[in-house]
């Protein structure tokens, strides 16, 4: 059956380049983009777009009878920093939308769903170096508990209903294209931004905070080999650990140092160095390289150079590096 694509959610960060690559693999008219708003012109524009509210099952359900749908990728959510001042909200919207969609799925709507996970599921009492798939998982941040939960569902749809969902724990992603929104792990878009902008950055995180990191372009591949793996060999219905490299504020700043000398750093930790002590150094990725053959290709320096180049023509017209 050809794939007729739904991404809800797809003014996102993740959601913005998802729909490009989709499209780019499954045609422009047989990904359909969708979001709360229209705000997103560029998206709008780009192809079939629709508005949808993600807690609206009507909404969802009219959208994906009307165009065929037979695959969701489902990128809505409120990020750890946001929904730590917006719990109710937070939860409505992370789980509201999983259960439409899986319930959805559970009905015979749709065929394939993909649900984005996080490190976030991991708290304080975790292990923190080379996070095994299945250890402790004491989340104490609103967004970790709904995507903990959300795991739960996945598996449990799949195992009582057979609903082929599958998940990425993802790392903290960095793009250049989008905004910065509302995560704790966004200092390491906001600081090229600054950098480029005024040589300067001051950081919401210490120097030494390091976390589970991983370029854009990585976590899209990872995302569509997923999907498109047989599903005997998806042996994790919750959600698989996914990893790229681990650096903190000092290493990123020292990275950016080497094409922008001049460039400053300071910290002035706020209440997201909490959410992010809560979180692992460095994440264990074997079952997804065991599974569907995972490999990321993107290291500091390459991810260094690939922001300031994307920045500079992006933001600044400027000649890349
Ligand atoms: C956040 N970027 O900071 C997200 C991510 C691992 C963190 O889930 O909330």
């Amino acid at each position: 059956m050809s794939e007729k694509i739904l991404i809800v959610g797809a003014a996102g960060q993740i959601g913005s380049e998802l729909t490009e690559k989709l499209r780019s693999i499954y045609g422009t008219y047989n990904v359909i983009a969708s979001d709360i708003n229209s705000n997103n012109e560029s998206l709008v524009k780009s192809g079939p777009f629709q508005i949808i509210d993600a807690k609206n099952y009507d909404e969802l359900k009219n959208c994906i009878t009307g165009h065929n749908i037979n695959t969701v990728y489902l990128m809505a959510a409120m990020l750890s920093a946001s929904a730590e001042k917006n719990p109710m909200s937070a939860w409505e919207l992370n789980m509201g939308s999983l259960f439409h969609v899986l319930n959805l799925a559970k009905d015979g709507f749709i065929n394939k769903v993909f649900w984005p996970s996080s490190i976030a599921v991991f708290g304080p009492s975790t292990p923190k170096v080379n996070t095994p798939q299945q250890t402790i998982m004491e989340p104490t941040t609103v967004y970790g508990i709904s995507k903990l939960t959300g795991e739960r569902w996945c598996e449990y749809y799949y195992q009582k209903f057979g609903v082929d969902v599958r998940s990425l724990r993802y790392p903290g992603i960095i793009s250049y294209k989008t905004l910065p929104g509302g995560g704790t792990t966004d200092y390491a878009i906001d600081i090229f931004h600054k950098a480029i902008s005024e040589q300067k950055f001051e950081c919401f995180l210490n120097a030494e905070s390091t976390l589970p990191m991983m370029y854009m372009d990585d976590a899209i591949d990872a995302t569509i080999k997923l999907m498109q793996t047989n599903k005997d060999a998806v042996s994790l219905r919750s959600s698989y650990n996914l990893a790229a490299i681990s650096f903190n504020p000092e290493e990123l700043a020292n990275s950016i140092k080497k094409y922008i000398p001049e460039f400053e750093i300071q910290y002035k930790p706020d209440f997201r160095q909490d959410i992010a002590n809560s979180w692992p150094n460095s994440i264990d990725d074997s079952f997804a390289r065991n599974d569907w053959n995972w490999q990321y290709r993107y290291n500091l320096d390459s991810i260094t150079k690939e922001m300031i180049n994307g920045l500079k023509a992006t933001f600044q017209n400027q000649q890349p590096l």
